[in-house]
């Protein structure tokens, strides 16, 4: 079973970790419609009206562990490039996971372990949903004309790439719209910091300077003053 296609469910990411334990294989993915618990980081939620793009793949990496940190830049890079040939948009990366056009969020990608799978979670914003997005969520959607993105192709063009995406770090930095700007670093514990981002090193981890030093990140939230 390659694809699993759903109208509707909780979180395609749930789906895809049950199938996982089950022993679904390396490149199995769910795709539904929409979704009434998306989930996103740090037990945040992910609105998920129809009108998105809501996939999960699971990936069986033979990498080592400590490489696993690169499957969600990878992942974004993944996006971008689908996006870029199936519809001509070209979005930006904010660091580490997230995809903007402009200063507005186009989606989103959780990745999960489950034993030795990780499940990667990505969240499109197609179609601005009816009485548009809620107040406290600053998204965007692609708004093509009607009928003009098959989800399906989109979906499976984002799974061959997740499947063999090649190198993809250079792309990465080149799409990363944190790199020169003013940032505030929320780490996992302790205060936000300002700080501002310097690049993105070899392990696509985010180096900022604060207050003098370079410090460099591999995890925690970095929020971008636009
Ligand atoms: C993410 O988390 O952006 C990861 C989103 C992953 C969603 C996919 S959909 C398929 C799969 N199944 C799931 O259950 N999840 C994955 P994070 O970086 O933590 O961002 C969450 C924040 O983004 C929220 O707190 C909101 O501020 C904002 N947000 C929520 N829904 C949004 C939307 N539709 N578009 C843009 N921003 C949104």
């Amino acid at each position: 079973m390659e694809w699993v296609f759903l109208e509707e469910t909780d979180s395609t990411n749930r789906v895809a970790k049950e199938l996982a334990r089950q022993g679904a294989p390396h490149g199995t993915a769910v795709l539904a419609k929409r979704q009434t618990a998306g989930r996103g980081r740090l037990g945040r939620q992910f609105f998920s009206p129809e009108g998105g793009l809501y996939l999960s793949v699971i990936l069986r990496p033979q990498c080592p562990v400590e490489d696993r940190a690169l499957i969600t830049p990878m992942a974004a890079v993944a996006v971008y490039r689908a996006l870029m040939e199936d519809l001509c948009i070209a979005p930006r990366i904010k660091w580490v996971n997230d995809l903007y056009i402009g200063d507005k969020k186009l989606g989103g990608i959780l990745c999960e372990g489950c034993g030795d799978a990780v499940i990667v979670g990505i969240g499109i914003n197609l179609y601005t949903p009816e009485g548009g997005f809620p107040a406290d969520i600053p998204a965007v959607a692609l708004d093509p004309w009607p009928g003009l993105v098959d989800v399906r192709e989109l979906a499976t063009d984002i799974r061959n790439y997740l499947l063999d995406p090649g190198p993809f770090l250079r792309e990465y930095r080149s799409l990363c719209l944190t790199v020169g700007k003013n940032v505030t670093v929320h780490p996992v514990q302790g205060e936000p910091y300002a700080a501002r981002a310097l690049e993105i090193d070899h392990r696509c981890r985010l180096v900022v300077e604060r207050d003098g030093h370079r410090e460099t990140l591999d995890s925690g939230e970095v929020s971008v003053r636009f």
